[in-house]
């Protein structure tokens, strides 16, 4: 066998995001054995010492740190993965571009668009490979929607309809920061916009192109929660739900909805895409299934077709069972993390990278500039 060219990752925040990259690196090799790049889990790094030691126990890291300025000046690392709150992506990525160390950055980008701007900037001077973890892009549903819309069998595309719906903050004894960092507006940036809404932009700019301008909606419907660090009664700053419309460049409308308020939904993402000749709609809860309606099927046998994306030829599942067997969300990281090693090989410009994220926080901007002064708004894309 020939020797693989090692990636030495140090992967900095050992939570959620930090668990579901670390289970992508190490199925990289079962998998994705002709790959000629490997991933190698050298450092996990936490501020809590114990917990970073027991994760790179329990996922296979040789070495752990407490302090992520460490893990940039060590030279046996060559990929800082970013799984910190958003607070932490900016001044982390800035370090490791000038350390001339890959970045893979948790989304959003940052908490704001200067901030998404200085780190795009960065990794340009540098010159170092990068890439944003905009996930569901490498589903092979979706992945199929993709083919699909290139093939032109949709057509001309009149309509782009997105949602990401989820219940888990309507209770008002959820704080704010510490662990509920995401319900914190200086450590996130936004609520729902910059956590859902921006997986639903990057895969709807992916498949239908450019945004050009927005009217958004937003609420927060608790109004003030405990800090968990001062312990105190807090206004809260983020958007607990968003609405908004827009224009893409193709002519296209688009619709996205996105709230922690929807009772019974836990991760409800779905769109559909309605083009002149062909429709098409996906849904996480069942994400192995693409469905597709052809206008030009033979009225006997017209109707909405359900594929289970399981196929060999299909996307990435040449990689994976037989025919007919499921996959899951796990594998949409194992793919972007294998698609990136190709990219190594074949000098190929992977993408989503900073710069597809900051057109992403563009059109989140947009959104919330939109929603607080009741008005149109242009991305700038
Ligand atoms: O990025 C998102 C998270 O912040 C995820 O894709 C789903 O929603 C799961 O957790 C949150």
């Amino acid at each position: 066998m020939t020797k693989k060219k090692e990636v030495r990752i140090g992967l900095i925040g050992c939570g959620f995001m930090g668990r579901t990259h670390s289970n992508g690196y190490n199925r990289i090799k079962n998998f994705f054995p002709d790959l000629e790049h490997l991933p190698v889990l050298k450092v996990a790094c936490s501020r809590n010492e114990e917990k970073a030691k027991a994760f790179s126990e329990q996922w296979g890291y040789e070495s752990y740190e407490t302090d992520w300025k460490a893990v940039i000046a060590r030279d046996d690392i060559d990929a800082i993965d970013i799984c910190t709150p958003n607070d932490m992506h900016a001044e982390i990525s800035i370090a490791a571009a000038k350390a001339g160390k890959m970045i893979f950055c948790e989304k959003p980008l940052a908490r704001t668009l200067e901030e998404s701007e200085e780190m795009v900037n960065a990794v340009a001077e540098s010159g170092v490979k990068n890439m944003v973890w905009y996930n569901y892009r490498r589903l092979p549903a979706v992945t199929l929607a993709k083919h699909i819309i290139e093939s032109g069998k949709l057509g001309r595309i009149f309509h782009y309809r997105a949602n990401f719906l989820q219940d888990w903050t309507i209770n008002a004894n959820v704080k704010q920061g510490g662990s509920d960092w995401r319900m914190d507006a200086e450590v996130a940036g936004s609520g729902v916009t910059g956590d859902l809404l921006a997986h639903c932009i990057d895969t709807a700019m992916w498949l239908n192109g450019s945004i050009g301008d927005v009217s958004a909606v937003t609420e927060t419907f608790i109004k003030e929660r405990v800090h968990q660090v001062t312990g105190k009664m807090e206004p809260v700053g983020i958007d607990d739900a968003c609405i908004f419309h827009c224009h893409f460049d193709n002519g296209s409308l688009g619709l996205f909805e996105s709230t922690r308020y929807a009772r019974g939904h836990k991760a409800f993402y779905t769109f559909e895409i309605n083009g002149e000749k062909a429709s098409i709609r996906w849904d996480l809860e069942d994400l192995n299934r693409l469905e597709f309606f052809d206008h030009s099927d033979s009225s006997e046998v017209r109707g909405w077709r359900s594929i289970h994306v399981t196929d060999g030829d299909q996307p990435y599942m040449d990689k994976w069972w037989v025919p007919g067997l499921s996959i899951g969300y796990e594998q949409s990281f194992i793919h972007q993390a294998a698609d990136f090693l190709e990219s190594l090989a074949s000098g190929q410009d992977f993408s989503p990278n900073f710069k597809d994220a900051f057109d992403t926080q563009k059109v989140c901007e947009a959104v919330l500039e939109s929603a607080a002064s009741k008005s149109w708004k242009t991305t700038g894309l």
